[in-house]
């Protein structure tokens, strides 16, 4: 099967991923369509599929496609997605549909299922998506009573701007000179700053609150108790995590890795005494999500676990994760 793809937000970070991806993977793409706004439309962008010139975005043009990539902003997402979904099946990685009942928030290891039916499907949050996977394999084996998760986010959650500057901001440090910060609230180089999106109400913020909104949605348990402390750190693509959970059943960490090694989009990384334990600087890149440090939760007892993961921010926190509900929603 040959399908027409477009992708908008092509040469965005993720859009960029998104294109690798579909090709690394193999996905039976026909045709690709890059759109752009009319600043960008008419350039030219060199792809895994040869060059390619980029066409200025009509909802007519991308109706024709057959499964279209959205990787901008919730606000174009809110005014087109629907509109193209009349005729393309709409995967959107922007969170403003994530919560809509009438679509499926998928992470296609847990609930790819959903693909199949769905016209507009939503992609995670990439924080959520890189502790679900590890998660969902416990949460099916042992039960999840509560979970506490902190965060260690790399630049490249806020796009090619935020990775910009990040490498800026080092080498402005490295020379003594001023770290600019006007992607990030503060100087990210050097710092690490605990403030990702706004804040709300209830004193986290909105990329806390996603935490727990999505994961909720994700793994169908509307009321599993979840809180998030979101922290920016001065790496480039891959989002760490540590997350505690208590268990409704006893666990060891033995039977937790034992569940953890055979689960879909985990590598096992928790060899403590060869110093192998995930990392950024061995996840970026990958597709799959690195966990290790299980051990048992000093305060919850053998009904709790500690752990740390860490999943490349471009590739399960966004583009992988898209490629995979296209592949899923064909299967
Ligand atoms: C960050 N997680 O690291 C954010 C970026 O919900 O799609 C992705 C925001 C989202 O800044």
């Amino acid at each position: 099967e040959n399908l027409h793809v477009g992708v908008i937000g092509a040469t965005g970070a993720v859009g960029v991923e998104l294109i690798n991806v579909m090709f690394d993977r193999n996905f039976p793409v026909g045709e690709l369509t890059l759109f752009a706004s009319e600043r960008s439309a008419g350039k030219t962008v060199e792809t895994k599929y040869g060059t390619k010139t980029v066409t200025l975005f009509s909802v007519e043009d991308a109706k024709k496609c057959d499964i279209v990539f959205l990787a901008v902003s919730g606000d174009f997402a809110k005014e087109y997605a629907p509109q193209i979904a009349e005729g393309a099946l709409v995967i959107d990685n922007s969170s403003a549909f994530r919560l809509n009942d009438d679509v499926p928030l998928i992470v296609p290891e847990i609930n790819g299922d959903l693909a199949k039916k769905a016209k507009l499907i939503a992609n995670p949050n990439c924080t959520t998506a890189i502790a679900a996977v590890a998660l969902w394999p416990l949460h099916q084996a042992f039960g999840l009573k509560k979970v506490f998760v902190s965060t260690y986010q790399a630049a490249s959650g806020a796009g090619q701007p935020g990775m910009n500057e990040l490498r800026e901001g080092l080498a402005s440090g490295l020379k003594g000179e001023e770290i600019k910060a006007e992607v990030f609230a503060h100087p990210l180089a050097f710092n690490v700053i605990p403030h990702i999106d706004t804040f709300q109400d209830n004193g986290y913020t909105r990329e806390e609150m996603k935490v727990t909104w999505e994961t909720r949605k994700i793994f169908g348990a509307p009321d599993l108790p979840v809180s998030c402390t979101a922290v920016r750190i001065p790496t480039e693509r891959t989002h760490s995590e540590s997350i505690v959970v208590e268990t409704e059943k006893a666990v060891t960490p033995q039977e937790a890795r034992d569940v953890l090694a055979k689960a879909k989009g985990v590598k096992l990384v928790d060899n403590p005494e060869k110093l192998e334990y995930p990392m950024p600087i061995n996840a970026t890149r990958q597709y799959d999500v690195e966990v290790g440090r299980i051990r048992t939760n000093l305060i919850f007892g053998d009904h709790g676990l500690e752990l740390f993961v860490a999943g490349d921010q471009l590739l399960k926190g966004a583009a992988l994760n898209a490629v995979q509900i296209a592949e899923a929603s064909i299967a």
